[in-house]
């Protein structure tokens, strides 16, 4: 049966009457309140804005393009982070405010048997393929790093859970056939830099990842249609890596014969090939590879830094965490500075690479300072490190995440 886009997706998605332009210019007239972010290295005061379309109240990094990040009390509401908190990440100024959807072609080209120009209805037609993935930027945590290094300073809300709903993008390869010379699969979306000298953002997976039947065109996030600032009508998911490849505004994928050397794969996005993307601040001349898969993570979303609990009485503990590219295995708690680990309880399993929620419980403390670490183990025995990591980029970060709370 033919299924039409018509019944499931507005013909048009329209940004509310300003745009983003208006929206800087708005500002800080609809600014609402402030908060302060645990940075280190810089200014930590953030405005909190509810200005942008489809958003709730979110921390304002940057309002042109706009670069909004979770209140981090949000993850504490459950696994999946609701479309209207999570976060939001756009590298040029130039984001088209609205979308016809009838008109709207992703086209398939380069080394493929036949081009393609699929509408939103040929792609609907695909067999529909469902997925919940955390999209995690890689400069997510990036302002705690210390030394400070340049890029977004996010704390820990630039990362969030969905489940997404698509087509297989292997399925929309296969429709055009992959000629047996290709090494790389392209991806452009519909933004544009305001200026002709930058380069436009584009990202490139191997050929084999692309047809891996797990990297995927989502229309639909949370059971929505795809938002305008999330990508509407169409954008890659690629589960389990870091979300700089997961395109937006999806219109242009192009088979690459030879690696894709544009400034996004060869220059930015790059990680150092060391033991955890690790150097030693200053370090130089380290050999570096593009940014791919994620590491295992853990937050306790229930405690916050400074918060008081009763003495004498057992406390709840629970949190989120990732595997990264695979499962989690466990996640621990420690209250003595990491000597002893105790187990906690996983919730739901949605899936590899979506977020498990974790609850456990404090035995009864003395009065007194304690600090609460919590730890994740991933299915492929990969636990989270003591220490952070540090690059020049502000990649990777995964440390052990220590709470401190006062028992009184
Ligand atoms: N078209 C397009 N897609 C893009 C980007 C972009 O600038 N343009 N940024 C990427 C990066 S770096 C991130 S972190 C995610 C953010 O996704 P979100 O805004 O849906 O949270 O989009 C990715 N896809
Ligand atoms: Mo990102």
């Amino acid at each position: 049966m033919r299924r039409s886009f018509e019944t499931r997706l507005n013909r048009r998605a329209v940004i509310g009457g300003i745009g983003f332009g208006g929206l800087a210019a708005s500002f800080p007239a609809w600014a609402a309140g402030s908060v302060k972010l645990p940075l280190p290295g810089g200014p930590d005061e953030r405005q909190l804005t509810t200005a942008f379309p489809g958003k709730g109240e979110m921390i304002l990094q940057r309002t042109h393009p706009p670069l909004l990040e979770t209140p981090f009390e949000v993850f504490d509401q459950g696994v999946f982070t609701p479309n209207d908190r999570f976060f939001v990440r756009w590298h040029w100024a130039s984001i088209p405010t609205e979308i016809d959807a009838d008109a709207f072609r992703l086209k398939v080209h380069g080394a493929v048997e036949r081009e393609l120009s699929l509408s939103l209805n040929d792609i609907a037609e695909l067999p529909r393929f469902e997925i919940a993935a955390v999209n995690q930027c890689s400069g997510n945590s990036r302002g705690l790093f210390e030394p400070r290094v340049p890029g977004a300073q996010w704390a820990n809300g630039a990362m969030g859970n969905a489940l997404w709903t698509g087509v297989k993008l292997k399925d929309v390869l296969d429709k055009a056939g992959v000629k047996s010379d290709a090494v790389q699969v392209r991806f452009d979306g519909l933004d544009a830099p305001v200026v002709d000298e930058a380069p436009d953002f584009k990202k490139s997976l191997d050929v084999a990842h692309a047809q891996d039947g797990e990297v995927m065109i989502a229309y639909a996030m949370n059971g929505e249609q795809l938002p305008i600032l999330h990508g509407f009508p169409l954008r890659l998911i690629v589960p389990g890596w870091f979300s700089t490849y997961w395109m937006k505004m999806l219109s242009d994928i192009e088979v690459l014969d030879k690696p894709d050397e544009n400034y996004w794969m060869k220059t930015a996005y790059r990680i150092p090939d060391t033991p955890g993307a690790n150097v030693k601040p200053g370090e130089k001349g380290f050999p570096t590879v593009p940014i791919n898969s994620m590491v295992p993570r853990s937050f306790l979303t229930n405690l916050k830094a400074g918060q008081r609990v009763a003495a004498g009485s057992p406390i709840a503990l629970r949190g989120i965490a990732l595997g990264g590219d695979c499962g989690v295995k466990s996640v621990e708690f420690s209250s003595d500075g990491g000597k002893n680990w105790f187990p906690t309880q996983l919730g739901k399993d949605e899936g590899l690479y979506s977020f498990r929620r974790f609850d456990g419980s404090l035995p009864s403390l003395a009065a007194g300072s304690v600090e609460v670490k919590v730890r994740c183990t991933n299915t492929k025995g990969v636990v989270q490190p003591d220490a952070a990591v540090w690059n020049p980029g502000g990649f990777m970060r995964n440390p052990i995440e220590t709470v401190a709370i006062t028992v009184a």
